[in-house]
């Protein structure tokens, strides 16, 4: 007897991403292209995610609540160099894009970021 394959909930499971920079203390970074990380507050599948805005700001390393250059000391003055950015991204759900982009203050600040896939290719 074949057993009927197990889906779980496959293509819509959220996980966790935390992108995060190194930059020089004090400057503000802001997202400015999103396409497949949504807001860590959204609602449960199956609702549909609720994507993060294009203008969100960055959290200072030292206000974002991790141990970003573990030493053991969360959000120490030092890990103001460090700017983060919390979300989920949806399994299943990314092959053409999962592209976020970046931009500190100067014309060179600039940082692309793609997501990891985690998802298995459509059929
Ligand atoms: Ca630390
Ligand atoms: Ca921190």
């Amino acid at each position: 007897m074949r057993m009927p394959e197990q889906r779980h909930d496959a293509g819509q499971r959220p996980v966790p991403e935390v992108i995060q920079i190194w930059a020089l203390a004090g400057q503000t970074w802001t997202l400015t292209a999103n396409q497949g990380l949504y807001s860590p507050n959204s609602a449960a599948p199956p609702a549909g995610p609720t994507a993060l805005p294009v203008g969100t700001q960055l959290v200072m390393g030292s206000a974002d609540g991790l141990d970003n250059d573990g030493d053991g000391q969360v959000d120490e003055a030092d890990e103001m160099v460090y700017y983060t950015l919390k979300g989920i991204h949806v399994e299943g759900i990314g092959y053409t894009g999962n592209g976020q982009e970046l931009r500190g203050p100067g014309p060179d600040d600039l940082e692309q970021v793609l997501l990891p896939h985690t998802d298995l290719p459509e059929p």
